[in-house]
């Protein structure tokens, strides 16, 4: 149904935001780390209208349910409302923080996948904020619109989410990666034309559903304050990787331990990765991402068999790296390849998971792709 279908009039214009795929930095964007997320072809498209009245419509294409309709006012944080408090969770953030919103009719199509840990919800939150602030004249810079949709996520939705998900689609540009420094949004577009190199980014989406909102995240989330409580820092950012043996030897807790080995190290390895790209030498980040993988599954524990299975296969069948990405518990992995190689190892993945009796994967190529825009 198009948009004037729904709600009887043409939307006064229209608005997308991608879903990402993070290259390395996991679970540091609430250490006040660093990420390196690219954003995907794949995303959420918006189709608005201003109203006048306080009244909030929501449709969306892909989810059976018909239009939910709300007043502005009435948005309470935590009432179920499935996808749609997501959208009505940025009205309330936005007006929460001061800004004159008022009412929208909003319509919903969405090609990034749900579930797989490839950010469908922040591309339904920035999608929602772009909308509004440009039918509302608010003048956002990206990233006080990326803050405000962590805030709908983290207090309207109830996710405790770090701000890596809402700045990647936010921000990310065709053709780079980001290097984001989450304490103070600091950004750096790093080049990221892999096609030159001979070779692909491909996304394995394990079809495995994670809910973050369960508990799993969170609990991996107070470990690490915890961490940075026992080591009196403001955050795990703080610790430097050379100190990482003697900080270790303070915690007792072995949960806290190897939540704080991960987010070091980690925030190490993007440091060694964007090194690596800035000099060119794109192939050497293979075991940067391995390592990765190793230390989500070891230490940080949010890995599951399918993620494992994935990045076993991959690099099994000649791979150059692959790690999990994403909050984890399901999702996706990503696989690094030489071009000529691409077909032979997604074939391996593929028949690794037949072996294992798990759900087939869903394979694509992961095209740094630009960030949230008016279409
Ligand atoms: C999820 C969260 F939403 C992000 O903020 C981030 O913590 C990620 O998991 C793990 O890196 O996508």
């Amino acid at each position: 149904m198009s948009f004037r279908e729904i709600y009887g009039s043409a939307p006064d214009g229209a608005w997308e935001a991608p879903g990402r795929v993070n290259l390395i930095g996991e679970h540091t964007d609430y250490n006040d780390g660093f990420v390196m997320p690219l954003a995907l072809p794949h995303t959420c498209r918006v189709e608005a209208a201003r109203r006048d009245d306080g009244v909030l419509r929501l449709h969306s294409a892909d989810v059976p349910g018909g239009v939910y309709e709300l007043t502005v006012d009435s948005l309470t944080p935590g009432a179920d409302g499935g996808w749609a408090a997501y959208p009505a969770g940025v009205v309330w953030a936005l007006r929460e923080d001061g800004l004159p919103v008022g009412g929208a009719d909003l319509h919903f199509t969405s090609t990034v996948p749900t579930g797989a840990g490839l950010s469908s919800s922040a591309a339904l939150e920035v999608s929602t904020g772009l909308a509004l602030d440009e039918l509302y004249g608010l003048g956002l810079s990206r990233e006080r619109l990326a803050r405000l949709c962590q805030r709908a996520e983290n207090d309207f939705v109830g996710m405790p989410c770090g701000i890596m998900d809402q700045m990647a689609s936010a921000c990310c540009t065709e053709g780079h990666v980001l290097h984001l420094d989450t304490r103070d949004l600091a950004q750096r577009q790093v080049p990221f034309d892999l096609a030159s190199q001979g070779l692909r980014l491909l996304v394995v989406d394990t079809r495995v559903k994670h809910t973050l909102s369960d508990g799993a995240y969170a609990a991996q989330r107070r470990w690490c304050e915890k961490g940075a409580e026992i080591l009196g820092v403001p955050a795990l950012r703080d610790v430097p990787y050379e100190e990482l043996e003697q900080a270790l030897g303070r915690i007792d807790d072995p949960d806290v331990r190897r939540c704080v080995r991960h987010i070091v190290t980690e925030n190490r390895r993007v440091e060694e990765t964007i090194a690596l790209l800035e000099r060119g030498e794109t192939r050497a980040i293979g075991p940067v991402l391995n390592a990765g993988h190793a230390s989500l599954r070891d230490d940080f524990q949010v890995s599951c068999a399918e993620l494992d299975a994935v990045v076993e296969s991959a690099n099994a069948a000649g791979a150059i790296g692959a790690r999990m990405t994403g909050g984890g518990f399901g999702g996706s992995a990503l696989v690094l390849v030489d071009e000529d190689a691409a077909e032979r190892v997604t074939e391996a993945v593929l028949e690794a998971f037949r072996t294992a009796g798990f759900r087939a994967p869903r394979v694509f190529e992961a095209v740094p792709s630009a960030g949230a825009r008016r279409v």
